[in-house]
């Protein structure tokens, strides 16, 4: 085939040369001083987390944490962040995120929320563009392999998400795998996204027959109502799916008329079943996440819900799901076919409307594929997965198996270019490609594998994206760069958007955390029987108290760390030698607290961690840890020679 050669060019660095622009390196340099134009938001895949990479630079600017505990700040280690990680099967630290998704008001980039998936224990997160962090993560019942997740509606009403792995419902009992056609399903979920806070809730569950859905994109303009979902396995197979699950020439999208749905909500066709999911949401008053569990969810069934759902048959084991700009074209990309198919919103009305049915299955009717598609991409190239959009009628899709970006014209169907990616790509990503208004200049690729091209690192070699420039009608490779984790999707929005939003502190005057020390008077130290309570603060550069005596082995010493500081760029790190955890690192106005045990009778110290002044060597302290039975009163002080004593009212 004509490309083959591109996946395994031989030597090293081959092959980039022959499409590299002149004046790349121009390009990409991003003076020292100045910004990048887009933040790139990048899914972490395996590590669980979200990274934030400047474009055109590629340089990574943050890690935000998600899904899996990290220790350099705390996350998922600090008692106020260890309720974000919880789950109905109790403390989860890891998941696997694939898609990262940026809100939007009427199909464009507004700004305000990241979204992104946790495969293995499904979940959604929802990350602040003010403050970087993630401030809610919601557990999904029924679900298994939360991977078509999750992908907003027009207006971010909904964050939507397919279940990979379709499963008995969690409330269903012991059956065997065997009974996969008769008792499980393929559930999709419907997490309502509050306008003003963005708080998420489940708002209800389709209940649809059992497949693996993969990927999907809410509709846009005259398709808004709607959503796609690529499906794979409509063979139904529960066992070698490699061999089992690509016996049928075509599988499906199913387009959802969300809309409908709500309609037979309001109208009482919504049944509440027992389910069982953690609500995980951060304040930032408290400084402190609550988790709760969730006890039902509402679905729907489709059999009571005619004209809701509509299968279209889509060729081999479709991957990627895509929606145009426009919103009149649906692109599905089947991994194993040798065509993109093509589809046409408004044939799909007219078909629906002249009832153009290809049969149906478990009830939902299958659409005829000729009445619906626009048409096909022929020879595009090999193993086609993802489709973006450059807002200029052209569409860009991976190819994962001919390592190459095909660029095509969605109304004529025709391939206009093609580069080779190093090597096997996975996801596309232009800045604002899935919205309504494509922010364009840029297409990254984002690979499963780097090879010859970084410098070697033993057994496992860095994961890696690739920058092309897309400004002219041919693609241009501008840069590689290195990624955290295994990139998957990734979303990119001007800088100019969401930098000037950003939250530099937390007043301390707002602070309500319920061991908050809003000065060096308010420190203290109190007894719960086992429990001590330190209420410290930091400021550069000491802690408050930094001599502690008093406490007993086996006791649980909760070091409760307000930072004082009320500037930006001023975060406070605490560290205890031997604990169990790792360290806070506690941001101005901001209040974490680090459990530590005292497992052993001695002298232990502490200290800052971030080099926060001249005089941070010298931020650090003591603690006495006394005999069981021994008498040392609880004192603690700073700068004094004596110690002040806890009084009885502290003590109780
Ligand atoms: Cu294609 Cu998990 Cu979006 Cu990766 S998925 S490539
Ligand atoms: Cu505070 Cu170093």
């Amino acid at each position: 085939m004509f490309l083959l050669n591109s996946c395994k060019p031989a030597g090293q660095g081959s092959g980039g040369g022959s499409t590299l622009a002149g004046d790349a390196a121009q390009k990409v340099y991003v003076a020292p001083g100045t910004h990048d134009e887009f933040y790139d938001f990048v899914s972490g895949g395996f590590n669980g987390q979200m990274s934030v990479v400047g474009l055109p630079s590629g340089r990574v600017l943050r890690i935000i944490p998600v899904f899996t505990q990290h220790a350099e700040s705390g996350w998922g280690y600090s008692e106020e962040t260890k309720p974000m990680l919880n789950t109905s099967h109790g403390f989860v630290p890891w998941d696997d995120a694939h898609h990262t998704t940026l809100s939007v008001t009427n199909g464009e980039h507004d700004g305000r929320w990241a979204f992104i998936n946790g495969n293995n224990t499904p979940r959604i997160a929802r990350i602040s563009l003010k403050s970087f962090r993630t401030e809610e993560i919601i557990e999904l019942p029924n679900s298994g392999g939360n991977h078509s997740s999750p992908f907003v509606t027009f207006n971010s009403e909904y964050a939507v998400a397919g279940t990979r792995f379709s499963v008995p419902p969690d409330n269903f009992g012991d059956v065997p795998i065997n009974t996969f056609k008769q008792n499980f399903k393929g559930y999709i979920s419907f997490v309502s996204i509050d306008k003003t806070t963005g708080n998420l809730a489940l708002k209800f569950q389709l209940t649809t027959p059992a497949i693996s859905y993969d990927l999907a994109r809410g509709g846009k303009g005259p398709s808004k109502d709607w959503i796609f979902f690529s499906s794979y396995n409509t063979e139904q197979a529960n066992t070698l799916l490699e061999v089992n699950a690509s016996q049928k020439d075509k599988d499906f999208i199913l387009a959802v008329n969300w809309k409908k749905a709500e309609e037979y909500l309001a109208k009482g066709k919504g049944k509440k079943v027992p389910a069982k999911y953690a609500h995980n949401v951060y304040s930032d008053v408290t400084h402190s996440a609550t988790s709760t569990i969730m006890t039902d969810v509402m679905t729907l069934d489709p059999k009571d819900c005619p004209d809701m759902l509509y299968f279209i048959p889509c060729p081999k084991s479709p991957h990627g799901c895509d929606v145009d700009p426009t919103g009149q074209y649906i692109i599905g990309s089947g991994k194993l076919a040798a065509v993109i198919p093509v589809f046409s919103f408004a044939k799909l009305q007219k078909a629906i409307a002249d009832k153009k049915f290809d049969g149906s299955f478990e009830g939902i009717p299958v659409m005829d594929y000729n009445a619906v598609l626009h048409g096909e991409v022929q020879k595009p190239g090999l193993g086609p997965l993802h489709t973006e959009f450059d807002g200029k009628g052209n569409a860009y899709t991976s190819m994962f198996v001919s390592s190459e970006i095909v660029k095509w014209n969605i109304e004529k169907l025709t391939v206009l270019d093609r580069v080779p990616t190093y090597y096997s790509v996975g996801h596309l990503s232009i800045p604002g490609g899935p919205t309504t208004k494509p922010w364009g200049k840029y297409v990254i690729a984002y690979n499963k594998i780097t090879k010859d091209r970084y410098l070697p690192t033993g057994p496992e070699l860095t994961q890696s994206a690739q920058l092309y420039d897309i400004t002219g009608e041919k693609m241009k490779l501008l840069l590689d760069f290195p990624t955290i984790g295994e990139p998957h999707y990734a979303e990119a929005i001007p800088a100019s958007m969401i930098k000037d939003k950003t939250i530099k502190l937390y007043k301390i005057e707002e602070n309500k955390h319920p061991y908050v020390a809003k000065g060096e008077k308010e420190t203290k130290v109190t007894r719960n029987g086992k429990d001590v309570h330190v209420y410290m603060t930091s400021s550069r550069s000491h802690f408050a108290p930094d001599n502690i005596e008093g406490v007993k082995l086996g006791d649980d010493v909760y070091f409760h760390v307000t930072n004082l500081e009320q500037d930006w760029d001023v975060p406070h790190g605490f560290a205890v030698r031997g604990a169990n955890n790792a360290e806070i690192l506690v941001m101005p106005g901001e209040t974490q607290t680090l459990k530590w045990k005292a497992d052993r009778i001695g002298i232990t110290p502490f200290y800052c961690t971030d080099f926060c002044s001249a005089l941070h060597q010298e931020m650090q302290g003591y603690i006495r840890v006394s005999a069981p039975n021994s008498n040392v009163p609880l004192t603690w002080h700073t700068g004094k020679t004596a110690m002040k004593e806890a009084d009885d009212k502290s003590q109780k």
